[in-house]
């Protein structure tokens, strides 16, 4: 069953009664533009096939209850809320994220009523493929859905004065920084309400602009594979913030509003300004923002495996420039790239989670059976690999 049918159905056995609907929201894998989203420069995610669903009953009282369906089928039911006295440091666990949405969007304005919701999702967790922003995503829009405000989505139309998914992303991201605690940037948020099937969206940042970009990776006889390295992965505790903040000290030494205002050309001028530890930074966002202008001219042009280059490339400088990799990141790259296929690089975060592949589908299995053999070689956990297509983005199931 798809985790909307089975949030409704795990909704009516917990309430006695049908939900008023069902949202759901897509994962997300990023082809290529990592780090840049925080720097106002340009991304280039696809939705995955997998979703959180969450299906929802207004109440009048005020009140927030939240239960999620686990794999073992168990309902886990966080402490109902009164809405009105959410605040940030309030809640905490898997419960934040649901409360933080709540508490973000009536920070906006949006008069958010009381609500039952019932969770089911078949996104892997801590995998660095935007869990927790599907999550945020589904319930912000089955928010506004009771609020009777639905935002227009890639394949439908919206209801007068909704609000557009640039601005519910805001809102997102709100509860994820203010409330969560996560200092992260756009990307995912916009990836899941965004994205659309058979498209990587090429979005950029600083205007909001996204292109819906074709991508057919079957057509060309490849695929994408997603290595869940299962290496830990937490973007609240980990060097996320330190880079994001090296960053914005670079862009104010350089004079510049955002990283994104630096040209390639200017790199060279730029970095000789800087100190030591902030070169390597600047180093790898202004390459990435050419590399994912490069990988869209080549998906436009039809010219699909010119990507794998720029894949590895990516990979290369958030490995030695950046420093988000490690070496579960490293190995499931280098054993992809040494089996055939024709890029390979992290996505997402990094720090552990997940990396991705172009690979022909001559080689799939040959290169799943050597990722999983190198991983068994090195003593760690077996990865989880699959592959994925674009898919669509988040709206109303039921
Ligand atoms: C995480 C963040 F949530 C995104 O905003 C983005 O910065 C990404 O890491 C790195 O590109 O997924």
């Amino acid at each position: 069953m798809r985790p909307g049918q089975r949030a409704a159905a795990a909704f009516a056995a917990e309430h006695g009664h049908a939900p008023d609907g069902v949202w759901s929201a897509p994962g997300r894998v990023n082809l290529i533009g990592e780090h840049t989203d925080y720097n106002d420069g340009f991304v280039l995610p696809f939705a995955l096939p997998h979703r959180t669903a969450a299906a929802v009953r207004r109440r009048d009282d005020g009140t927030l209850t939240v239960a999620t369906l686990g794999e073992d089928g168990q309902l886990r039911r966080a402490e109902p809320l009164a809405l009105a006295e959410v605040a940030p440091g309030g809640v905490s666990g898997w419960a934040a994220y649901p409360a933080g949405v709540a508490w973000a969007l009536r920070a906006a304005g949006v008069p958010v009523p009381g609500a039952d919701v019932v969770i089911a999702s078949d996104v892997p967790t801590g995998a660095g493929l935007s869990s927790s922003h599907a999550l945020e995503c589904a319930v912000a829009l089955a928010l506004l859905g009771l609020a009777g405000l639905s935002p227009g989505g890639t394949d439908s139309a919206g209801t007068a004065d909704a609000p557009d998914l640039d601005q519910v992303a805001r809102w997102v991201q709100r509860a994820e920084n203010d409330f969560v605690g996560a200092p992260t940037g756009l990307l995912d948020q916009t990836a899941s309400l965004r994205c659309a099937s058979d498209h990587v969206l090429f979005l950029d940042v600083r205007s909001g602009h996204g292109d819906q970009v074709p991508f057919d990776a079957a057509r060309d006889e490849l695929a994408v594979l997603v290595i869940d390295t299962r290496a830990s992965h937490s973007l609240s505790e980990s060097g996320y913030g330190d880079r994001r903040r090296g960053c914005e000290r670079a862009a104010e030494l350089l004079g510049v509003p955002a990283l994104r205002d630096v040209s390639v050309e200017a790199l060279p001028a730029a970095t000789d300004r800087l100190p030591e530890e902030l070169r390597p930074l600047v180093r790898h966002v202004v390459t990435e923002n050419e590399r994912v202008l490069t990988t869209v001219a080549a998906l436009r042009a039809g010219r699909l495996a010119e990507v794998g280059p720029l894949l590895t490339a990516s990979h290369a400088s958030l490995r030695d420039d950046y420093r988000v990799s490690c070496p579960e990141l490293d190995l499931a790259v280098e054993t992809a790239l040494s089996t055939g296929a024709l890029g390979a690089r992290m996505t997402g975060g990094g720090f552990g989670g997940s990396a991705i592949a172009l690979v022909s589908t001559a080689k799939l299995d040959a290169v799943e059976q050597a990722v999983t053999e190198a991983y068994a070689a090195r003593g760690f956990t077996a990865p989880r690999l699959f592959t994925a297509a674009p898919s669509a983005g988040a709206g109303r199931d039921e």
